[in-house]
């Protein structure tokens, strides 16, 4: 059983995490070898919007939506404006602007690494063009990732490609307002084999160093090798004050886009972990975006939504109750046993009934899924999109 004192401290803590969904989570996506169509799945940005403005009323705690350039805004810029009223009108904020340097076929060998100068050009004018768009719908944060690499040894030159990157990264950073941020995520293959231009968090720590103050790193979990320690990664660029954001999802094998924690949820706690303790330690607030990156193949994509962030939040809640100061003292006494059993107590709590009780007084319904399901908001929309869907030629967006 909780604590009163834990019980406010999971308050306190819930009070101030906030996870962002993707917008692609509740459309049509699947893996690369193909996707099973829901009827329910958003056909539009404005579906998008509004399934994620349910997953926001029920659980309160994701006002915003992250959206992938070509996909949301078919118009580019001209689209910026009225994707912004969109979002609005559905009770969420457009959020993360995710340009998309991978699609066209001209980056067959890359975008900002590519040895030809017109499409390093291409893609930067794309990526400069996203940053006015996220000027225009009031988004902080650039998320770049870029599949940029070779599938086969001695194909390319590997340094020249770094200095292209350093290039375009620098310029892209020279056009962002005070308060943006670019963010920079790593990838240590797919769809390159062979080598990958920003293949870990070091590479993706130096480049965005080089491009400027307001360049950070970005964490996929699903991006790193089997058995990383992703935890260290995170307490390394929270030293180094180059933490930007998480997408989060979990995997058995790749990048395989699964539920939050649904494989070891034990990783997600010792990373929000190492993001508590940081906090404790600093006395300030970490400035991370947390952010879903996920794509449901399977399960219905907004209850799938809900799963996440309900797990999320009771992850959070668990890291929250770590006992920080007796876990100092053992640390620093090197007791492995008892300071191992900090951590294994907080994750060993039930926190459910504070993560309720959280809901209860911000005036949310106790189980949002139960209340996603009795809402009628399922059958509504599955009646609404069903022709449109089984009709629609499969589409990544
Ligand atoms: C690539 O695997 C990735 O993680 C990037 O963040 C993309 O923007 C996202 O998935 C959707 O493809
Ligand atoms: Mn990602």
């Amino acid at each position: 059983m909780l604590s009163d004192r834990q019980t406010e401290v999971i308050g306190k803590a819930l009070d101030a995490f906030r996870i962002e969904l993707p917008s692609w989570g509740f459309a049509n996506t699947g893996t690369r070898f193909g996707k099973f169509i829901q009827d329910a799945a958003a056909t539009s940005t404005e579906e998008k919007f509004s399934d994620a403005g349910q997953v926001h009323k029920l659980t309160g705690c994701c006002p915003t939506v992250a959206v992938h350039v070509l996909w949301d805004f078919p118009r580019g810029l001209k689209d910026a404006a009225a994707t912004r009223a969109m979002a609005e009108k559905h009770g969420v904020r457009v959020g993360a602007i995710n340009p998309n340097v991978f699609q066209d076929q001209i980056y067959k060998h890359g975008s900002l690494g590519n040895p030809d100068p017109a499409v390093r050009k291409a893609a930067l004018d794309h990526i400069l063009e996203s940053i006015e768009i996220a000027k225009q719908t009031g988004s902080r944060d650039l998320s770049l990732w870029f599949t940029d690499g070779s599938s086969y040894p001695g194909t390319q030159n590997i340094r020249h490609r770094r200095q292209w990157f350093i290039q375009g990264l620098k310029e892209s950073h020279d056009r962002l307002e005070a308060h943006q941020r670019l963010l920079v995520e790593y990838k240590p293959f797919e769809p390159a084999f062979y080598h990958t231009d920003i293949a870990d968090w070091g590479m993706s720590l130096l480049l965005s160093r080089a491009a400027g103050s307001r360049a950070k790193v970005l964490v996929d979990t699903g991006h790193h090798y089997q058995a990383q320690n992703i935890e260290q990664i995170v307490a390394w660029l929270l030293a180094e004050d180059m933490l930007g954001g998480f997408h989060f999802n979990d995997r058995r094998y790749a990048d395989d886009d699964l539920t939050i924690a649904s494989i070891d949820p034990y990783q997600l706690f010792r990373i929000f972990h190492e993001v508590a303790l940081y906090e404790w330690e600093t006395g300030a607030p970490a400035d991370i975006a947390y952010m879903v990156d996920q794509s449901h193949n399977l399960k219905g994509k907004i209850e799938e939504m809900i799963q996440t962030v309900n797990t999320a939040q009771e992850i959070y809640a668990k890291a929250a109750i770590v006992d920080r100061e007796k876990l100092a003292v053992h640390q620093t006494r090197c007791d492995l046993v008892d300071a191992e059993e900090c951590l294994k107590e907080a994750f060993a709590a039930d926190v459910r009934p504070a993560v309720r009780e959280w809901r209860r007084s911000k005036g949310l319904a106790e189980d949002p899924l139960k209340a996603f399901r009795e809402s009628g908001y399922l059958e509504r929309i599955t009646r609404e999109r069903a022709e449109k869907n089984r009709g629609a030629v499969a589409s990544y967006a």
